[in-house]
């Protein structure tokens, strides 16, 4: 079994200091909690931070030694980094902006460079441990640089990074200031999860509209590798909740809850004191309840378990009195002498006490106002064992994605809560039964253990792809031989793209002018009698002639309706008109209206509609419905629809590069061919190559061609290579 490595701020067990001394305690939360019975099944190691510093551990051997025992290692974080990383950057700056308070989010300016440093502390350590058959699983928004620290340390390793929380949409996630290194941190890793569908899309917008990398299918390219992202819902340990109802402990602490009780029916919530959990709006609404459904008063009580959390935070401390505040008020407002409303209990509470309480309660009301997850309303359901209790959950948790039996609400909507409470404190019991069963048929199905297999799948899945586009990327070996094989040529074409090729895209067409190095290297090689060196370009006559006219080249413009022989006419490969544009410019004109950003070129036989300007899922959609509306237009008129890189060209049916690549292919006989091209349009020219001719596709990507190279700097150094060598 391979060994893995998981790495998480906080180790599954937390070190306590209690009058002086150090004591081993499970971490809370829903990470530990959730993967420390996966990792105890694994053949793993877990490293994080223990909760006191480096120093102090090292002097109390035996705690090292359990730490050690449980497979835990421990990263030391100085208290000065405590303060500016942990309570600052992490929890006043990422997890406010990501749960979408961006009011709440402070940004010192010392909070970033502890962040890199904490980081790279972490970095150090899995380094050190890390053999190269491992697998590094890291977790969470405190070390979204660590992926690609690693790979700059590992640059093989297999490395996959889950979010726990949500990831905002992009209008949240760029107020962020480092907004682009968190991107290019977690690009350092192979496979980046998360909970939801809805937060890897953020996720992949994002990096698409901060980094400029697009996805297809969840597929990322960047520079020479792959990465995916997708979604993986956390589960829970089924077989754990579903029995603790048998558990002795549990079922003695049911008994004592039960006389506390009585007859009353219990409401429970469990978070952790966090103001994303909407803590303050459900005690309102639970007072507004009671005023609206006074029956219910001394019929029912609120168990509100609440566990104290990053306390020495502001935002924590004010939430802390606010609850407070409010959970004395509605005691004082609806008590009565032997009734007390609210149980208010603000502490961590033994897992068999939670687990009693699971399994007692009436309705587990779960309303945060953002949550990643929500593990708490998957263990209610669990160990629910006799099917009843009903579950109200906020549509914003991401758990709401999965229970869509439970009764649904708007956590910022207190009427709603207050009919939900009222819906389920009266729901017949065949009703709540029905409802939890498909429940706890997918929590039993997609348990925490299914989950963490299925991340890991992907993740040895995505490694795989690498390798298969490794196979073909253009090798040194494989280099020196073309470089020969060059060298020994008498007659050698050389069939060049252009744009995305020889230069990288750039907002305007126009700006993509090529600059003198780059004219230099291709007179170098058109200069040589030996050679015949024809750019391939899907631009417009004139402004290849202006860049390329001085060269010794042959010149293919439109995708092949004009060409150019070296030192000749322009001309086209067949008769054609272009007549047809009178009817098609004005569709691309009411599209260039509707698409802020977006324009039309103009060539000879063809009009193109440029998106790569415009915000990117607008371009896409609206390069959908064009493509839609121009497919009847285009069967009357013997045109063909074209999808390039950000763009939909319209032009005569028939006209290709390919075609165009034969005119020369097939004129002499070759004793040297390379054929160079970045999207599909160049697909044709390859396809056309004979089969003894080296073909290359600059970037990943299924390909007609045998090679691949990361970029068009790659692709100029290979002609300067070439250059080099034969003259
Ligand atoms: C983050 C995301 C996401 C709570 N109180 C006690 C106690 N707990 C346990 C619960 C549960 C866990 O802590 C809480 O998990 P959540 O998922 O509800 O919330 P976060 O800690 O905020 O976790 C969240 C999660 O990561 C996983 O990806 O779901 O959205 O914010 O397991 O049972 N356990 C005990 N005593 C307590 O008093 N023993």
């Amino acid at each position: 079994m391979q060994r893995m490595l998981i790495v998480s701020n906080r180790l599954p067990f937390t070190i306590q200091e209690r009058k002086g001394e150090l004591h081993v305690e499970p971490s809370v939360g829903g990470l530990a909690t959730g993967l420390r019975s996966w990792h105890k099944s694994q053949d793993s190691i877990w490293i994080g931070w223990p909760g006191i510093t480096q120093k102090r551990i090292k002097r109390e051997t035996d705690i090292m030694a359990r730490l050690l025992s449980e497979n835990c290692h421990p990263v030391s974080i100085s208290q000065q980094d405590v303060e500016l990383y942990y309570n600052g950057i992490c929890n006043s700056t990422i997890w406010p902006l990501f749960h979408y308070f961006p009011l709440q989010a402070e940004y010192g300016q010392h909070f970033w460079p502890a962040y890199e440093r904490v980081n790279t502390a972490f970095a150090n350590v899995v380094a050190g441990l890390a053999r190269s058959e491992d697998t590094i699983w890291v977790h969470d928004y405190h070390l979204m640089l660590l992926p690609r620290l690693l790979r700059e340390r590992l640059p093989k390793a297999t490395i996959g990074f889950f979010l726990h929380i949500p990831f905002p949409s992009f209008e949240i996630f760029r107020l962020l200031p480092w907004r682009n290194q968190v991107l290019e941190g977690l690009l350092g890793a192979d496979l980046v999860g998360f909970h939801t569908y809805d937060y890897t899309g953020h996720f992949l917008d994002s990096v698409h509209r901060l980094l400029g990398y697009e996805a297809a299918m969840g597929q990322i390219t960047v520079a020479d590798r792959i990465v995916r992202a997708d979604a993986f819902p956390m589960g829970i340990d089924y077989e754990h909740y579903s029995n603790v109802d048998q558990d002795p402990a549990t079922q003695a602490e049911r008994k004592r809850f039960r006389r506390k009780i009585g007859d009353c029916q219990m409401i429970l919530s469990v978070d952790r004191l966090d103001y994303t959990k909407g803590i303050p709006q459900r005690l309102e609404a639970f007072s507004a309840f009671l005023d609206a459904y006074p029956g219910f008063k001394r019929r029912v009580v609120f168990v509100l378990l609440v566990v104290p959390s990053r306390t020495k935070v502001e935002h924590y401390i004010q939430l802390k009195r606010q609850v407070d505040g409010l959970v004395g008020e509605i005691n004082g407002k609806h008590g009565t002498i032997g009734w007390m409303p609210i149980w208010y209990l603000y502490r961590s509470t033994p897992f068999h006490s939670l687990a009693a309480l699971y399994s007692l309660a009436d309705v587990a009301l779960i309303t945060p106002l953002r949550d990643g997850m929500n593990l708490v309303a998957k263990e209610y359901i669990t160990t629910r064992i006799d099917g009843k209790g009903v579950l109200i959950l906020s549509e914003t948790a991401g758990a709401a994605q999965e229970l869509g039996q439970a009764l649904i609400i708007n956590a910022n909507n207190r009427e709603e809560i207050v009919e939900a409470l009222a819906h389920a404190l009266e729901m017949p019991e065949q009703e709540q039964i029905e409802r939890n069963r498909v429940m706890q048929k997918r929590l039993r199905r997609y348990s925490v253990v299914r989950w963490a297999d299925e991340f890991m799948d992907k993740l040895l899945q995505t490694k795989k792809i690498q390798r298969e586009m490794a196979a073909k990327v253009l090798t040194d070996d494989m280099e020196r031989k073309l470089v020969s094989d060059f060298l020994k040529s008498q007659r050698a074409l050389l069939l060049l793209d252009y744009d995305g090729t020889l230069v990288h895209f750039s907002p305007r067409p126009s700006e993509a002018r090529p600059g003198t190095e780059l004219l230099r290297l291709l007179d170098e090689l058109a200069d040589d009698p030996r050679n015949e060196a024809v750019i391939m370009s899907g631009r417009d006559k004139a402004t290849l002639e202006e860049w390329f006219g001085a060269l010794n080249v042959g010149l293919v413009a439109e995708h092949g309706a004009w060409i150019r022989e070296k030192g000749g006419e322009w001309d086209t490969i067949e008769r054609l008109t272009g007549e047809w544009k009178k009817e098609v410019h004005p569709i691309l004109e009411s599209w260039v209206d509707r698409t802020a950003g977006s324009f039309i070129e103009e060539k000879e036989f063809s009009l193109v509609w440029h998106y790569r300007k415009a915000n990117p899922r607008l371009g896409e959609l609206r390069a959908r419905e064009l493509i839609n509306s121009l497919s009847n237009t285009i069967a009357n008129l013997d045109l063909q629809v074209l999808e390039g890189s950000k763009v939909v060209e319209v032009k005569n049916a028939g006209i290709n590069k390919g075609r165009a690549a034969l005119r020369w292919i097939s004129r002499e006989k070759w004793d040297f061919v390379l054929g160079v091209g970045d999207d599909w349009t160049d697909e044709d020219t390859f396809k056309a190559l004979p089969s003894t001719a080296w073909s290359i596709r600059v970037g990943m990507g299924a390909s007609a061609a045998s090679f691949s190279l990361g970029s068009p700097g790659e692709v100029v150094a290979l002609l300067a290579r070439l250059v080099g060598r034969k003259t």
